[in-house]
């Protein structure tokens, strides 16, 4: 193990080679706080050619190592198990943004720059990053990257992988395969990138991103519309997508539940409504500078949608401040439930066609689980993707953590069986590996897992994490 250190050193300074409990500490425990692990080392490597000195170094002594960007991954990925025997590498200090090109569209970023930094970048040349997460003050384009992550913009422009053109990555042997590539056609066989976008630091380390930029949409009509059901919802997304075409950019739902949450930890929130409702839209389009019309599109989308049963109230944002306050109701539910207290998260998609069903089948199951049982459903709608998240009932945290795992079986199953997937886009990391393979076919299941040894024979990338150990 000394040596490992020394090598460890050697490969980045000895500044950047944590080992002391309370520098660890911060790269242990993830978001949720429910996933705690214990590290041999922390490295933090500043170039591509020290992460690749640092793996190198852990692949002689057979160490496994964990990549870890911005820590706010949800399932327990980014951090080690509680064997001690892992190094964690942290891609915290390689932030530069490399190149920005608004001709070509493309921006190129070492992995560990900050989500919104990016954004920045691309709008400081008049162009659009639309990746949009509410952790984007802090996960990584690494991160996003080998998540595969989605978030509220994926209506329009699609998942992480939909925005990348080229990846540079090193090896778990410590080569460096370096397909910084831009290019929009390059058909020359296997599709090397996207093999990582998803991987979740299982198959190699993402140095550095070739990104997709699009024209920048300064024009905004947002509207927090009460919907008195999921059914209505999906309604409503249908005439959206018919209405405002491709200036449909958001469509997200919250349930009643979601709202009184934040309404009650977030000081600086109100509800823009008079009367409750069950469920709640958060709908917005979005255009260039030349895009007139905007708002006339969405008003005349909220007249269809009263008239048609769907709609039952709105209010429509009329200044910049008021737009963030409608988002803030949002972006804040996944921190006011953790203010809240225990939680159990299902990150769902589903057939759209089938959402309104199953959520409405799902509810009284579970209560029958953990009678009052708090459902705090919110989620990217327009992709049919629910956060079919749970807060205990008031008082009953150890109530919650003990039916957790009868809860979960209860809600993957549902999933399952009406043909979605039990991770939408945070992935499977630590804590839902062993259930996603238990859905899989055989066949599926070997494919990923020959994938896995082709470019990881000793398993030292992220062990346990996406595929259950063998
Ligand atoms: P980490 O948490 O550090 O790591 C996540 C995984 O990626 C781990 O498996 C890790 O090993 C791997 N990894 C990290 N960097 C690299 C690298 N350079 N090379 C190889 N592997 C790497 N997710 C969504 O999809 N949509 C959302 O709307 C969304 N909203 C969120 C809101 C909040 C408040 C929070 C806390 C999280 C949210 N997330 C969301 C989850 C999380 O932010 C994303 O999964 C994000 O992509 C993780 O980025 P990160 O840099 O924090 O990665
Ligand atoms: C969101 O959409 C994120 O807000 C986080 O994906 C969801 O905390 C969660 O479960
Ligand atoms: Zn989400």
């Amino acid at each position: 193990m000394t040596d490992l250190l020394d090598h460890l050193r050697a490969a980045v300074g000895d500044d950047h080679v944590l080992t002391e409990a309370a520098d660890v500490e911060a790269y242990v425990v993830d978001w949720t706080g429910t996933q705690r692990g214990r590290a041999l080392a922390v490295v933090r490597p500043g170039s591509t050619a020290e992460v690749a000195a640092a793996v190198r170094a852990c692949a002689a002594t057979r160490t496994p190592l964990v990549p870890q960007g911005g820590n706010t991954g949800l399932v327990g990925g980014g951090v080690p198990d509680g064997s001690g025997s892992a190094v964690v590498l942290s891609l915290g200090r390689m932030r530069a943004v490399r190149d920005v090109d608004p001709v070509a569209a493309t921006i190129t970023v070492d992995a560990g720059v900050v989500l919104a930094d990016v954004q920045t970048a691309a709008a400081a040349v008049d162009r659009l990053f639309p990746m949009s997460l509410g952790s984007e003050g802090s996960c990584t384009i690494g991160g996003n990257l080998a998540t595969n992550a989605g978030g509220t913009a994926v209506l329009r422009y699609g998942m992480t992988r939909e925005l990348v053109l080229g990846l540079e990555v090193v090896l778990p042997d410590g080569r460096v395969w370096d397909g910084l590539r831009g290019l929009r056609k390059d058909n020359t066989g296997y599709d090397l990138a996207q093999l990582f976008v998803g991987s979740e630091g299982t198959l190699g380390v993402i140095t550095g991103a070739v990104l997709r930029l699009f024209p920048a949409t300064p024009r905004h009509a947002t509207a927090w519309v009460a919907v008195p059901s999921v059914e209505d919802a999906v309604a409503l997304l249908a005439l959206a997508q018919r209405e405002a075409g491709a200036h449909l950019a958001t469509f997200e739902i919250a349930n009643r539940q979601a709202l009184d949450l934040v309404l009650t930890h977030l000081p600086a929130a109100a509800d823009p409504l008079r009367a409750p409702s069950d469920w709640y839209v958060l709908v917005e389009l979005a255009g260039t500078a030349s895009d007139d019309g905007l708002d006339h599109s969405l008003e005349r989308l909220l007249d269809l949608g009263v008239d048609a049963g769907a709609v039952t109230d709105a209010a429509i944002a009329t200044s910049r401040a008021q737009r963030s306050a409608l988002w803030a109701l949002r972006e804040g539910i996944s921190e006011v439930q953790k203010v809240e207290g225990a939680t159990l998260k299902h990150d769902v998609t589903l057939p759209i066609a089938g959402l309104a069903d199953w959520a409405d089948a799902m509810g009284p199951r579970l209560q029958e689980l953990l009678p009052g049982v708090r459902l705090v459903t919110y989620g990217h709608v327009g992709d049919g993707n629910l956060h079919y998240n749970l807060n205990a009932p008031v008082g009953g945290d150890d109530d919650l953590r003990a039916a957790a795992a009868d809860l979960t079986t209860a809600v993957h199953d549902a999933v399952a069986a009406a043909g979605g997937s039990i991770s939408a886009e945070h992935g499977l990391g630590r804590t839902k590996a062993a259930a996603a393979a238990s859905y899989k076919s055989e066949v599926e299941v070997d494919l990923m897992r020959a994938l896995k040894r082709a470019l990881d024979p000793d398993g030292l990338m992220n062990p346990g994490v996406l595929l259950p150990a063998p």
